[in-house]
């Protein structure tokens, strides 16, 4: 048993006899079956599922504190991507409550709008982030608990019935402050289930987690997949293409997932190698068995540079926050560069005018779906719940697509204020609002400016209420207030932003001003 990192107390409970998993969450039951396999690798460190088991025992014991079940409590954490975080996950889960996994890179502002909104009961964080979470500490309407307190211990756990609900994940919309998507047990098996079956995951996969861990796309598609099916996830926990490339090539990876930024940061990278090496990576590369690409529209020009390095078609497929994955190329079939494939298992895709009118293939129209994979509600928002659902129960995507050739593919949106930058879904009006609060700016006016590295790159139109504005002095104010990711890229310096005659500003004249 590799497990020398956590507490040595840990070492009593693991020999003991087998440890009860008494719970009814199928994710955590499934690790009776492969309870000696590696679960996870991070920071040089290997863990089994039976090392999972026990710690997040711990976790689970010291959140319930004599109580009998979280029911439901909302539990934040902070920490490294790494077997602390699944460690976290798996003990609030197995106490019965319900998961808000923080962004490590995330200024304090967000960090506390996320607290606030899902009133979290606690917040769990590792050394690493104490200083960032500091200033919270004196408000007692969540009990800080940093990670290093959490002792070894043993004791009964509730049963969760997979009805309940497991996880609040942030997102950004059209209106608004981010939305709390909340997703039951039921639902996140239901997301794992048609990629495990689709991808033909194996117990015998490998797979190097780079991706941000507050997202779908990390949590489900990477990390979960991988357990559900006793694989083993490695993390990476900061993206950096040389480490990739160094981790690929001890040829134990089989399998990346990633977004289409990482796939153009490898290319580049790869494009400044000298030969030998080139060929040594495209070498290890082509053993893998599957490499998918996501989050955002993959270019077919990257598509084609990665075949031509790695010999693999890269899989897309398309999916969102509030839903898992909905459509994917096929693992065995024809990969369609541009073309986001077909429906996966359980879910039910239609086109649909604006009228919400099911309309024939060929045409355009949004995306709506239906399946067990869609999530609960957005948390205490239930108009927006109600919004983002048709009368007849298909929820409604806001991507337009179109079906044809037997596969579907993305157009657009039909909002200009969602901008996706580097696999991040980003609110124009979000960053808007926090322009329009600093006291030199009159007004402003948020867009996606197409960019090959990034999809997108945010531009800002500024409109002043003085002569001047000191840029690096403004790009430091937003530091503290908005992620790196969310920074606009671009300023442009305007008397007045483009508008419709009714006085509505018009984003895509604005886009070309860029
Ligand atoms: C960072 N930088 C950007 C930027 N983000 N520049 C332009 N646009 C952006 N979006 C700049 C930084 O300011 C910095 O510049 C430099 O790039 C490096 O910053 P970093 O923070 O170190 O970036 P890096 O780690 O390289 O990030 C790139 C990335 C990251 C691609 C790894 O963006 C990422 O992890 N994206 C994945 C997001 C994701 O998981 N989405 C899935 C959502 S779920 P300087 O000048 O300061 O050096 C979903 C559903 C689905 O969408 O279908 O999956
Ligand atoms: P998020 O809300 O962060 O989960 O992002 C979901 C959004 O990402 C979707 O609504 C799409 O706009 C976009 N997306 C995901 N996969 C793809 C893809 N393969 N091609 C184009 N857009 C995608």
């Amino acid at each position: 048993m590799q497990f020398l990192e956590l507490n040595a107390q840990y070492y009593e409970i693991l020999n003991t006899p087998n440890i009860h998993i008494n719970t009814m969450i199928n994710l955590i039951e499934n690790t009776s079956k492969h309870k000696n396999r590696i679960a996870i690798k991070s920071n040089g460190q290997s863990y089994s599922y039976q090392d999972l088991l026990v710690a997040s025992e711990s976790v689970a014991v010291r959140l319930l504190a004599g109580r009998n079940d979280l029911e439901e409590a909302h539990i934040a954490f902070l920490v490294t991507p790494g077997f602390e975080y699944v460690q976290l996950q798996w003990g609030i889960w197995r106490a019965g409550g319900v998961v808000v996994p923080l962004c490590t890179k995330h200024p304090l502002p967000s960090i506390q709008y996320v607290l606030e909104d899902t009133q979290a009961e606690a917040v769990i964080y590792s050394k690493a982030y104490e200083s960032l979470l500091s200033p919270l500490f004196e408000h007692d309407e969540y009990q800080f608990i940093p990670f290093e307190s959490i002792i070894a211990q043993a004791g009964d756990l509730p049963e969760v019935s997979m009805s309940r609900r497991a996880m609040i994940l942030y997102t950004s919309g059209t209106t608004g402050n981010p939305k709390g998507v909340v997703s039951t047990h039921q639902n996140i098996e239901y997301q794992i289930t048609s990629l495990t079956s689709s991808w033909e995951w194996q117990a015998d996969d490998h797979i190097l987690n780079v991706l941000p861990m507050h997202h779908t796309h990390g949590i489900i598609n990477v990390l979960l997949c991988a357990l559900w099916s006793g694989a083993c996830c490695e993390f990476l926990p900061k993206f950096d293409a040389k480490a990739v490339f160094d981790i690929f090539c001890k040829k134990e990876v089989n399998l990346f997932m990633a977004v289409p930024t990482i796939y153009f940061k490898l290319i580049a990278y790869w494009n400044e190698l000298p030969e030998n090496q080139q060929e040594s990576i495209s070498n290890t590369l082509k053993d893998f068995r599957l490499m998918v690409s996501g989050s955002a529209a993959l270019p077919v020009s990257v598509l084609e540079k990665w075949k031509t390095i790695s010999g693999h078609t890269l899989l897309e497929r398309y999916g969102m926050t509030e839903m898992g994955m909905a459509i994917s190329n096929p693992y065995r079939g024809e990969r369609k560069p541009g073309y986001i494939g077909q429906a996966l298992p359980n879910v039910t895709i239609r086109i649909a005018d604006e009228n919400n009118q099911p309309i024939e293939a060929g045409i355009s129209g949004e995306i709506q779906v239906k399946g067990p994979n869609i999530f609960k509600e957005y948390w205490q928002k239930p108009e927006a719940t109600q919004k983002t659902f048709t009368d007849d129960g298909w929820f409604k995507t806001g991507d337009i697509a179109v079906f044809e050739h037997g596969s579907y593919r993305i157009l657009g949106r039909n909002s200009v204020d969602i901008i996706k930058s580097g696999g991040y879904k980003i609110s124009a009006l979000e960053i808007e609002e926090i322009l329009r609060s600093h006291p030199k700016i009159k007004e402003c006016g948020v867009v996606g400016i197409l960019d090959d590295e990034w999809g997108e790159i945010i531009g800002a139109s500024l409109i002043l209420q003085e002569e001047t504005i000191d840029l690096e002095q403004l790009k430091i104010w937003l530091k503290e207030r908005l992620p790196a990711y969310q920074l606009p890229r671009k300023y442009i310096f305007q008397k007045d932003l483009p508008r419709n005659v009714m006085g509505k500003v018009t984003k895509n004249e604005l886009k070309k001003m860029f």
